[in-house]
């Protein structure tokens, strides 16, 4: 089968270019796995900042995560070691102490790239044509901020800048604060009031992508190793998110972005100013959104209100299914080779694994 076929005269989008600046991460396993395996993505960067654990394992455990999933020819490049400001501040409660705890990690094939993750970020928008790179950060803001400042003219040629970040209504490091904004809420806000596109991927929306059972069952169902892979994950994340947060099911919410660029119309999103709280006793880090009409005319953040769960879910299954079993066979991980093994009981539809 070819998970690429199309019909004669039917034209296909050009696959968008994103960077992928994350700290993984259960979480930003998965948005790495949807990225790489989905057709209309292409991946030019994978770049790492201190977050969820120190920028060494978090490091390690991107290239782990792209040794999985066969990833190849695409850069990875370590960032910023602590926040600007503030001093560092992990997550190990919720990932574990090697920051992506639960399933075994392989020794990395990838070799690390040498730049720093800012001078890659700014070299890569840089050398593509103005209005086609999307930055997809799903951690701290650090590296992104470091790039608007050491390269302004970034701002006007990246796209947009699709985040996981804030929550307009709802926090998980305070009241009102989420964790990567709170983690250097300098840099969010260096990043928030550039003035090219931020779409705001946030609580709201990620706390409605949970992984429920039947999610699981349909990944565990496609039987390779990635797909494995992330039903470890989502087994030790479902573990601390009832400890920690007390969730039924655990929210998985960096691939929300990368799904948001994927298929927009997977995720609504609504068209309001957002600014981020640096000097608040209760609220530091508070991603501030005015919902009031009408949005002024120069606005130019928006904000994820609704998810659709079932074909969030069906492009990560899908994306898993063309990634197959790296390594076996010549599939080139975006299901242009003709010998993607499917395995029984997962078959490759327009709508994902049924
Ligand atoms: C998830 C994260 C941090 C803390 C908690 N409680 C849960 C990480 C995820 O990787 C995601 O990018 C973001 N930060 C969600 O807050
Ligand atoms: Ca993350």
């Amino acid at each position: 089968m070819e998970p690429n076929f199309q019909a004669p005269g039917q034209v296909k989008a050009a696959p968008r270019k994103i960077i992928l600046d994350c700290d993984p991460g259960h979480d930003d396993a998965v948005a790495l796995l949807l990225a790489h395996g989905n057709p209309d993505i292409e991946l030019l960067a994978v770049t790492t900042v201190v977050g969820n654990q120190t920028l060494e394992k978090v490091t390690r455990n991107a290239l782990a995560v792209g040794t999985i999933a066969g990833i190849t020819g695409v850069p990875f490049a370590a960032g910023c070691p602590r926040p600007l400001v503030r001093s560092i501040e992990t997550a190990p409660d919720i990932h574990g102490d090697s920051g992506m705890d639960g399933p075994a990690l392989p020794e990395s094939t990838i070799e690390l790239d040498p730049r720093h993750a800012v001078d890659l970020i700014i070299d890569t928008v840089m050398a593509h044509e103005p209005g086609t790179v999307t930055l997809v950060p799903t951690a701290g803001l650090t590296n992104i901020a470091m790039a608007a400042r050491k390269e302004p003219r970034i701002v006007e040629r990246v796209k947009e800048v699709v985040l996981m970040g804030g929550g307009y209504h709802v926090g998980n490091w305070s009241a009102v604060a989420e964790f990567n904004i709170i983690i250097d809420p300098e840099a969010a806000h260096i990043v928030f009031n550039e003035k090219w596109p931020v779409v705001m991927v946030g609580l709201d929306l990620t706390h409605q992508a949970l992984a429920t059972p039947d999610v699981v069952e349909k990944i565990a169902a496609i039987g390779t190793k990635p797909a494995k892979f992330v039903t470890e994950l989502m087994d030790f994340f479902a573990h601390t998110y009832k400890d920690a947060q007390g969730f039924d099911y655990p929210p998985v919410h960096d691939p929300c972005a990368v799904a948001y660029v994927i298929d927009p119309s997977i995720v609504s999103t609504r068209k309001v100013p957002v600014n981020i709280e640096l000097t608040g006793t209760l609220t530091l880090g508070m991603t501030v959104a005015d919902f009031r009409a009408p949005a002024p005319a120069d606005c130019h953040t928006s904000v994820a209100v609704d998810l659709d769960h079932a074909r969030f879910w069906d492009l990560v299954t899908d994306a898993l299914v063309r990634i197959g079993e790296p390594g076996a066979g010549d599939v080139d991980n975006k299901g242009n080779a003709s010998d993607v093994d499917l395995n029984e009981g997962a078959q490759l539809t327009a709508g994902g694994v049924k």
